[in-house]
């Protein structure tokens, strides 16, 4: 649960430089990320990167301001692989595009109504490059089938429904595309999903057609 609230972290202050009351500090820290593991307290980031799921500007930073640690997603592990690991097919880029004062939202610059579905097949494993360049994050949301998170835990990356993307930040998830059918995909906050950013997936073929099989390690 706590990794589902802080999901909603990023959206709830969106992209303001502006520290609130114990966030200055915590703001300061985070301009010397790269010296953050002499402290221990670097979590699971590499000596010396940056915690990727972390937007610059955000004012979220990986230091709290008690010496303790905000999590991030470079902290969840599955704990059990849902699926065998295995490489992605294909990749698909979705840049999540938009304009905060013209209240425009769109995936790719084309808003749902004017836009081709996603077309997937059913036995691939599709992977996923979020692009976000606009300043808010947006919680991606696609139904009917797992998004599986690519933070570096390799087969203990976690499985989730919904995936936030910071403003400004890449990141990449997998699907096994194992449910046949059309399927909504769109940004979670619902004004910007009913301003078009939004997409139908759609997965053609089936069991019986499937040119990969698809290998779950554990059923639900
Ligand atoms: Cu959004």
């Amino acid at each position: 649960m706590a990794g589902m609230d802080h999901a909603k972290m990023p959206g709830m202050a969106p992209a303001s430089p502006a520290p609130q009351a114990g966030g200055a500090m915590a703001g300061m820290d985070h301009s010397t990320m790269p010296g953050m593991s002499q402290d221990g307290m670097a979590g699971m980031a590499p000596a010396g990167a940056a915690d990727p799921f972390y937007a610059p500007g955000s004012g979220l930073a990986p230091h709290a301001a008690d010496g303790g640690k905000f999590l991030s997603y470079a902290d969840l592990r599955a704990l059990h692989p849902r699926y065998a690991l295995r490489p992605p097919t294909r990749e698909i880029e979705i840049r999540l595009t938009g304009n905060m004062e013209r209240y425009i939202w769109s995936i790719d610059g084309v808003k749902y109504e004017d836009a081709e579905p996603i077309v997937l097949h059913y036995g691939e494993r599709v992977r996923f490059k979020f692009v976000n360049e606009t300043m808010m994050t947006h919680p991606m949301h696609l139904h009917g089938m797992w998004s599986i998170l690519d933070n570096g835990s390799g087969q203990w990356n976690p499985v989730k429904h919904t995936v936030s993307v910071p403003p400004g930040t890449t990141l990449y998830t997998e699907t096994e595309v194992d449910a046949p059918g059309r399927w909504a995909f769109h940004c979670h906050l619902l004004y910007h999903m009913g301003a078009g950013m939004f997409r139908e997936v759609r997965v053609v073929g089936g069991p019986q057609s499937a040119a990969l099989p698809v290998t779950p390690v554990q059923g639900e």
